[in-house]
């Protein structure tokens, strides 16, 4: 079995402007998503630090692309022989601007939603883009779109997973159904959807896998 360990993380950047993202060779994946949604509590959770990406009960929080540098080693536990291969490698998370928050005004919101899109299409580095919804919530205008664009092949990347964020707020039943929603309207296969939540009675859950997930994509050369 393989597992990831996060060695060091940091902030590096906050761009405004996507015309001054980072210019580096390193992959990164995006963390896109309404705002509010939990993006920046679940990276927290993947790196282990409570207060690496601010959060906040006030919606619009994260306006800019936040860029995080993570160093990690990759352990793959051979039993048969008891063989240990470490694998070390590193790579960006870069928390995108939470979009479709209500107070922030029509045109800074469409720039926000083309920035986005521009980002998630051009940009080289990109290995993978996590879209985050809140279970409690139907998808939207925006997570159908860039759902259907992640699957259809129009954006860089094609590795693709859908958060659903903050499952303590749901019975087993009721998270159940909403799964099978979304794998309903949009075309999602099981393993494209990952439960997470970062506090409550189901704090840390989904966290690991979510953690593996990114830290493949990242360490992976395609
Ligand atoms: N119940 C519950 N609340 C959560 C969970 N994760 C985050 N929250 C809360 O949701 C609020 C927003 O969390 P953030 O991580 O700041 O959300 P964000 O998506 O980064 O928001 P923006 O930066 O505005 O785009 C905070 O009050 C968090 O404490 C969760 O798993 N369960
Ligand atoms: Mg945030």
């Amino acid at each position: 079995m393989q597992t990831y360990n996060i060695t060091n993380a940091t902030f590096i950047t906050s761009v405004f402007e996507i015309a001054k993202l980072p210019q580096t060779q390193l992959s990164e994946v995006a963390l896109v998503g309404r705002s509010n949604v939990g993006k920046s509590s679940l990276l927290n959770a993947i790196v282990g630090r409570n207060k690496l990406a601010k959060t906040s009960n006030t919606p619009g929080k994260t306006q800019s692309f936040n860029y995080f540098k993570i160093e990690f080693k990759s352990v793959l536990d051979q039993l048969e022989n008891c063989n240990q291969n470490l694998v070390k490698a590193e790579g960006h998370i870069v928390d995108l601007p939470g979009y479709g928050y209500a107070k922030v005004n029509a045109q800074m919101q469409k720039k926000w939603a083309e920035q986005i899109v521009h980002y998630l299409r051009e940009r080289q580095q990109l290995k993978g883009i996590c879209l985050f919804l809140d279970c409690r919530r139907q998808p939207e205008r925006e997570e159908i779109l860039i759902s259907q664009m992640c699957q259809d092949g129009s954006f860089h990347n094609s590795n693709f997973l859908l958060l659903l964020t903050k499952i303590d707020k749901l019975s087993n039943r009721e998270l159940a159904n909403a799964k099978n929603n979304l794998k309903k309207s949009l075309l999602l296969e099981d393993s494209q959807i990952l439960p997470v939540s970062t506090v409550g009675n189901k704090k840390f859950y989904g966290v690991e896998s979510a953690r593996k997930l990114l830290c493949s994509w990242l360490a992976s050369s395609r």
